[in-house]
């Protein structure tokens, strides 16, 4: 039995490096090609680490520190090799990232209602789906609700996965107030006796203020059905639109208040230094990483695996 877990964990861990591995491809192991063989790290090649850094969208303080404290121990003649380098780095890193560390804490015997924010196209419907599966394996009674009632498809979208992962839905016909599905579906999820509920929501421009309205709408009548809800607020961004997230991040978190933040996307770029300019902006937790568009693609974040899994 042991035996077997521990494989398990050595597999997915294998999962999550394969799933950065653009990351990894991209940015670490160029940082090798570019010290390579050098005894003394040459003033071109701070610069081009500084550039690869800012390439990976590390952001322009945390690169800029990091510079800085590499030439220190240059000068000080303590980085005689690409390994201390490194260390410096990843040490970094870990600094930056171990805030944004909370993993969701379920409470089992309550109604725990979870809202999903984000622009189109972020994956939001998907982490839903994989977010419902992972719940659900861990005992809870789980109900999905489709208040992205503006288009047909998006319901649609969320129906299949709430087949898939075998979990109920709520919803109503396309172009209704989505407002009044999340009303409808806190009676419904008391009456089941569902313990998580997980909503989600349109993602039209954040430039159109009035989907901000409709979301705080959302809020508002949620509150005032159950006290508490929703209990989370969880922000979509994804990784591969780089800098953009972080504006697109500011402005939800100033508009409704996020709680929590899902970064997806991770497999398809190799620009995944953007968790740490995202934890370093925002200074929110980071609950979920998204590395795939498959049901087991969706990791609970963890700074130290994270790190570990792009450098190791
Ligand atoms: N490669 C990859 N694709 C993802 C990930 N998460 C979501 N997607 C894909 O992104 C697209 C948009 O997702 P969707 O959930 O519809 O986004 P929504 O508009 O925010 O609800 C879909 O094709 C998903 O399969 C991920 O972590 N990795
Ligand atoms: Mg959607």
């Amino acid at each position: 039995m042991k035996m077997e877990k521990n494989n398990n964990s050595t597999g997915v861990f294998g999962r999550l490096k394969e799933g950065l591995s653009k990351t990894r491809k991209g940015f670490i192991r160029n940082i090798d090609e570019i010290i390579f063989g050098e005894k003394v790290i040459s003033r071109d090649s701070f610069e081009e680490l500084e550039e690869l850094m800012i390439m990976a969208d590390l952001g322009p303080v945390f690169t800029y520190d990091l510079i800085e404290k590499m030439k220190e121990k240059a000068g000080r003649e303590e980085l005689e090799s690409p390994d201390i380098l490194k260390n410096i780095l990843m040490g970094k890193m870990m600094a930056a990232l171990k805030e944004s560390d909370s993993p969701l804490d379920i409470p089992p015997d309550e109604l725990y209602t979870l809202m999903v924010v984000g622009v189109n196209g972020t994956g939001k419907t998907t982490t839903i789906g994989k977010m419902a599966r992972t719940f659900k394996e861990e005992g809870n009674s789980v109900m999905l609700v489709a208040a992205d009632t503006f288009r047909a498809a998006a319901i649609e979208q969320l129906e299949i996965w709430s087949e898939r992962v075998e979990v109920p839905m709520i919803k109503h016909q396309m172009g209704s107030d989505p407002s009044a599905v999340a009303y409808d579906a806190i009676h419904a999820a008391r009456a089941r006796k569902s313990n998580v509920m997980i909503i989600d929501t349109a993602g039209r421009l954040h430039t159109k203020t009035n989907l901000m309205e409709e979301l705080k709408k959302i809020k508002r009548i949620m509150g005032r059905e159950l006290p508490g809800a929703p209990h989370e607020t969880f922000l979509v961004l994804d990784a591969t639109t780089g800098q953009n997230a972080i504006p697109q991040a500011k402005m939800f978190h100033e508009a409704i208040g996020i709680t929590g933040i899902v970064l997806t996307k991770l497999d398809g770029t190799a620009k995944g230094g953007i968790v740490v300019r995202i934890a370093e902006e925002m200074k929110l937790p980071i609950r979920y990483i998204g590395i795939g568009e498959g049901l087991d693609d969706l990791r609970r974040f963890d700074s130290g695996e994270f790190v570990k899994a792009l450098f190791e």
